[in-house]
Order: C-alpha cells, then structure tokens, then sequence
C-alpha cells in the first residue's frame, strides 16, 4: 500500500480515498468502454480538510472524473489535493489530458489508486504531474481500486470481459429441476441484489437451455432502474431461439446478442436479424462455442464484465476452464428434492484461487460473493 511515511497523513488518505471509491460507483456500468472513476479534491485552509469538488466520469465515458471535479472546485482547487481513484489520464482523447487539467488548476498533491494500464497513460499520468511539481502519492487503497475497476482492468489487460458467475442454490443445494422451467428458490430481496448486480454489468450470458426452458427477460425491473438493462448474451449455436421469445419482445430498449456457429442456419439467422437480434459468428468445438474467442469477441464489442446466469452445463464449462473471476452464490429457502439438478459449485467448496469479498443474510436467503486471488 502506498504512504506519505506519516501516519495521520496516510489515514486520512485513505479516508478521501474510500469516499472516492464510493463515488466511483455511481456511474459503473455506463460509461462503457471507460472505467466509472472517481474524484474528490480536497482542501486544508488551517481548520481542518474541506471537499470543494466531486466528480464521476460521465454516462457514455466524456468526460473525464478529473474534469467535473476541476469545474465544481474552480479557484479552490489551487494548492489543494485531488483522490483519483484511477492514474490520470495522459493522451489527447476528445478533450486535453486529465493530468495536464490538473496541474493547470493548481492541484499541489495527487493521491491515486490505481494504476492505468492502458499504454497512453501507463506511467505517464503520474509522470506529467511529478514533472511539474506536483507532489503524487500512488498506490493508496490499490487493492480495492483494483476490486472496484476489475472489469476495465480485466479487458485492458487480459482482451476478455471479467466474468461473474451467479447462481441461486436451493438450502438443498440445488439449482432447479429439470423440467419446471424457472423455479423461485430465493424470494424478493434477492431478486432485487441480482437486479442490482445487473445495472452495473455490460451483459448477461445464459445458454440456449436456460433460454428455452426460462424463457427469461434477463432486464432489470426495479422502479427508476428500468433504463439500466444491460446486453443479453444467449449461447446458442444451433440458433433454436425461436422467434416468440420473451427475450425477442424488449429487443429495440436492450440489446440481445445470439453467439451462434458460423455454419448456423443462416435463413432462421436472417429471420431473427429483421426482428433485431445480433448476431456473433463463433467457432464450435464438439458442439461447444469457444469460449475465450467468444469473450475477446466481446470485449471487442467494448463488453468489460459479463455475467453468467446459467445453466449448470455452461458454468461448469467457464468453471473448467477457468474463466470466472468472480463467483456470486445466492442462497434460498426453498429445498428442491433428490429430483433437483446439483448445483455445479458448492458454497463449502468453492474452487481453489478465490477468496471470500463479502457475505449477507435476508430474512429468508442470503448471498455471498468470491473473487480471484490475483
Ligand atoms: C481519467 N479519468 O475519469 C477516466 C479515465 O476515450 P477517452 O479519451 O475518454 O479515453 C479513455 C481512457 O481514459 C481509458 O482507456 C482510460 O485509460 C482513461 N479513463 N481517465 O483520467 C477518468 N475514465
Ligand atoms: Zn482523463
């Protein structure tokens, strides 16, 4: 963890920097392909620090955390401290540099999270302020800025959109049984946690079982949220959607995708095409898409995470091939049966590499989240 070397300092730091990171929240999952990134400048006049500027990178990206931040300080900011929670930015973009801006204002000290990747900026940010005197202290709750910007990270450094695998587990541990369709194994609160989830996601996966068996929506429908829907992926590469899906009916407010072979029926591809449906050409191994190809397909399309909502047979295959970052188990109330399908991960055994970021209890279910060790 960085610091300044003096203790007071470096707690406060951190503070400014957790406010920052909460902030950065507000606008995660809208500002695709750019990270949601905070900014909080902050000012000492003798009687204590005083925030006279906040900013979140805006909805579809532009502009910057830095920019809104700069403007709602104004002369404030001269000799005052500003938490980013991402490295400044350091290339000509659609506006001048963020590092540039802030030198320009007259920030003093520049407390950052993490660093960018992106090889405009890698380095050059905190270089840019250090050349002109701007004192920098990098690294202040580097872990957590990571957990918060873990889908860009994952795209910039990896090609592929972070992974999240949600499933619901009956207190049985089951998923469902076969042949019932949609089964209702945790109640209200959450449904609302995974449709929260979802507004801060750039799509969710399900495969064509799931589709057909469900037939889901996968939107968000939470009163205000309704707008907040991200993309829906089917794996489907038979194209056996048929045309009077419920996920066909929303397609003009939220994107549908059907990742598809390239030797797919291209007549029931065209057919789907007029009723707005996209489509990604994939290859097929043994009648299984690939999977890394189709997730460098998507963060091409700018996708930074992507959530898998079923079934069994797909988790198990991004499980097997250790392509899931994060892993969200829901537990409800609901026992299944002996007839129930197995759930393909176990709370009690969650795969080696991953470790425990946080648990909650309702009244009648609960989830628990795992991440990564990176
Ligand atoms: C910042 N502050 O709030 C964000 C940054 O396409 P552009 O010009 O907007 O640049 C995108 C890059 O900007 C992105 O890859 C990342 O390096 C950085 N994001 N930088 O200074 C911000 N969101
Ligand atoms: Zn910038």
């Amino acid at each position: 963890m960085g610091g300044t070397g003096d203790p007071e300092q470096d707690e406060l730091d951190r503070r400014f920097m957790a406010a920052a990171l909460r902030l950065s929240r507000r606008n995660s999952g809208r500002t695709s392909t750019n990270p949601s990134v905070g900014t909080i400048i902050v000012r000492d006049d003798g009687a204590g620090p005083m925030i006279v500027g906040t900013g979140v990178t805006a909805i579809g990206g532009r502009p910057h955390a830095e920019t809104e931040a700069l403007a709602e300080a104004g002369e404030l900011a001269r000799g005052a401290t500003a938490y980013v929670t991402l490295e400044p930015c350091a290339h000509h973009g659609r506006t001048p540099p963020c590092a540039e801006a802030l030198v320009r204002a007259g920030i003093a000290r520049v407390v950052g999270a993490a660093s960018d990747p992106d090889p405009r900026v890698s380095g050059k940010g905190y270089a840019i302020l250090r050349e002109a005197g701007v004192e920098v202290t990098e690294r202040v709750l580097a872990a957590e800025a990571s957990d918060q910007l873990s889908g860009y990270l994952m795209r910039s450094l990896k090609r592929r959109p972070e992974v999240i695998l949600k499933m619901a587990l009956s207190s049985d541990g089951k998923i469902g049984a076969k042949g019932q369709g949609q089964v209702a194994i945790t109640g209200e609160v959450a449904r609302r946690e995974v449709h929260l989830m979802r507004t801060e996601a750039d799509a969710i996966l399900i495969g064509i079982g799931t589709a057909l068996e469900d037939d889901p929506e996968l939107t968000v429908r939470l009163p205000g949220l309704e707008n907040r829907s991200p993309a829906r992926i089917i794996l489907d590469s038979e194209i056996r959607l048929p045309p009077t899906a419920r996920l066909i009916s929303g397609v003009d407010r939220v994107p549908l995708y059907i990742a598809s072979s390239l030797e797919a029926d291209p007549q029931r591809r065209a057919a789907l095409e007029r009723q707005g449906v996209r489509f990604i050409g994939t290859e097929v191994h043994d009648g299984r898409i690939a999977l890394p190809e189709l997730l460098e397909d998507l963060a091409a399309l700018g996708m930074s995470s992507v959530i898998v909502e079923g079934g069994v047979a797909i988790a198990r295959s991004f499980l097997d091939e250790g392509l899931v970052d994060r892993i969200v188990l829901f537990r409800g109330a609901v026992e299944v049966g002996p007839e129930g399908l197995p759930a393909p991960v176990d709370p009690n055994r969650i795969p080696e590499g991953f470790r425990k970021l946080r648990e909650m209890q309702f009244d009648q279910d609960g989830f628990a989240e795992w991440v990564r060790i990176v």
